[in-house]
């Protein structure tokens, strides 16, 4: 009998995927008062409990399969790791079933990005992809699907990561690493570790220039991607495992070696972090057939996926950017670098918006950007005093301003704005004291800046 814990949507397509194996589930969410009826009807073969798990049920039990929003150190689990009883989730399912081959993205930020964008480029090269995980289709709905995939693309936080064992993938990354969930790991180098083992049995491991690992076997390839790449200080040319930028008289293309893949010029994006992204997706898509024609129909179109960046309004030489997805401290230090050359070339500065649940992070790393950047930083959500008090060694307090919600949040950025610039929503923080997710977040921020202008 296979324990299901946490019924949002992974625990549902879990559900899905072992009852149409003939697998026999029992049901549980650490909600209190969770409400069952609809699950119930959905799922009549299942027993479903909320709030506490019946004792009755625990001798019963061979295998867990949890949730990531569920941390395997929870005490109650403790029970079944001292007898030994495999706890895994929905990746590990898959992972034993998929049978194709499976790029695997994870990181601290860019991952959607980067699996969009590999998922594009391996469709436009004309494989049937099958696009899920931590970006919002849980993995075990697109093998349920009956698509014949030719690959999978999957996008894998942390929490997934920690409870998979046999994922095999064609090619896997490690985008970045900066700290985030810090009120789930015990530091960043914890966080590291599960980051990492998306790498294990990989055929092609991809990491930044920036991070080192060793091949974790004999078979893998290790490719490396960056924008600079020095030698004892010297510019370096490519080598065949490394991707980066390539000067072919003054025309900057990205690519590997002496192959150039991509035409900075041609990118839809600009900015570092655009490039960096594309060049992972390169790294990525080494193992397929895919061709320089691919990359530029993808690239030359690509502006980016809603509430990451995105221009909502321009109104009197002010721009409103929504960045909602901006959930950690090293999404908003990169979207205000991003918006920092910008606003200097047009005599302005960014007024930048954050707030909500902090998850324990450190905000002073992101103090000498807002000061250098920002001509005000609004706070708003349960976790302002702590960002302010995080801040206040290097930014001035006349620059930083407290009010309760979004909607004040807004209002006093409109009084502040001058000509020039870029009023940025990237709140560094998670959503759900306020709103649902950051969709709803960004959503609501873009309402309320289209109606300040009606
Ligand atoms: N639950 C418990 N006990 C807990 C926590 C949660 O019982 O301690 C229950 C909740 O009551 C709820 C269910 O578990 O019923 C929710 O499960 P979940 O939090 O694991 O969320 P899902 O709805 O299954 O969505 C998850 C991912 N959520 C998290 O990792 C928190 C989604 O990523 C992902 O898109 C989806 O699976 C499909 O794979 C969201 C996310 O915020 C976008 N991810 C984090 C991030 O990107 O930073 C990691
Ligand atoms: P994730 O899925 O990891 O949260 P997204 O692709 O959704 O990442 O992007 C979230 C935010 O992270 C963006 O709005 C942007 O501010 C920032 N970002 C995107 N790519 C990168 C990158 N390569 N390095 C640092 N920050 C990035």
């Amino acid at each position: 009998m296979h324990l299901v814990v946490g019924l949002g949507i992974t625990g549902k397509s879990v559900l899905h995927y072992l009852l149409s194996q003939g697998v026999d589930c029992l049901a549980f969410d650490t909600r209190e008062g969770f409400d069952l009826t609809v699950l119930q009807t959905e799922f009549p073969s299942v027993q479903f409990a909320s709030g506490q798990l019946p004792v009755e049920w625990i001798s019963q039990v061979s295998d867990v399969v949890i949730s990531p929003g569920v941390a395997t150190s929870e005490p109650w689990l403790d029970v079944f790791h001292q007898a030994g009883v495999p706890i895994i989730g929905d990746i590990e399912l898959f992972a034993r079933a998929v049978g194709k081959p499976v790029v695997a993205i994870t990181g601290s930020n860019g991952k959607s990005t980067v699996t969009t964008l590999t998922a594009q480029v391996l469709a436009e090269a004309g494989y049937r992809v099958g696009l899920g995980g931590n970006i919002g289709v849980p993995a075990l709905d697109l093998l349920r699907s009956g698509q014949g995939f030719d690959v999978f693309v999957l996008e894998l936080s942390s929490f997934q990561l920690e409870t998979t064992y046999s994922l095999q993938p064609t090619s896997a990354t490690v985008l970045n690493v900066s700290e985030d969930h810090m009120d789930r790991y015990s530091g960043l180098e914890d966080y590291l570790q599960a980051k990492m083992t998306i790498l294990n049995n990989t055929q092609w491991s991809i990491l930044p220039f920036d991070l080192v690992d060793s091949p974790s076997s004999e078979q893998s390839h290790a490719l490396h991607f960056g924008l600079r790449l020095a030698v004892d200080g010297q510019p370096a040319p490519l080598t065949d495992t490394q991707y980066g930028v390539i000067d072919d008289n003054g025309v900057h293309w990205l690519g590997y070696n002496h192959t150039p893949l991509l035409k900075i010029e041609s990118m839809a994006l600009k900015g570092e972090h655009h490039q960096l992204n594309a060049l992972a997706t390169m790294a990525l898509c080494r193992p397929f057939k895919v061709s320089p024609q691919n990359y530029e129909r993808v690239f030359s179109v690509f502006t980016g996926l809603p509430h990451r960046t995105q221009l909502v309004k321009e109104v009197d030489g002010v721009q409103w950017i929504n960045d909602s997805k901006g959930t950690n401290v090293g999404a908003t230090q990169t979207a205000i670098r991003s918006f920092a050359k910008q606003t200097r070339d047009s005599g302005g500065q960014v007024i930048l918006i954050a707030g909500g649940v902090g998850k324990e992070a450190d905000f002073s790393l992101m103090a000498k950007d807002v000061q250098s950047a920002c001509r005000s930083v609004i706070l708003f959500g349960r976790d302002k005093d702590i960002i302010r008090n995080a801040l206040i060694s290097k930014v001035s307090e006349a620059k930083m301003h407290l009010v309760d919600d979004l909607v004040q949040a807004v209002n006093l950025a409109r009084e502040k704005a001058e000509k020039g610039d870029v009023v940025l929503f990237s709140p560094a923080c998670a959503s759900f004291d306020q709103f649902a997710n950051y969709m709803e977040r960004g959503d609501v921020f873009e309402k309320l800046v289209k109606q300040l202008f009606e």
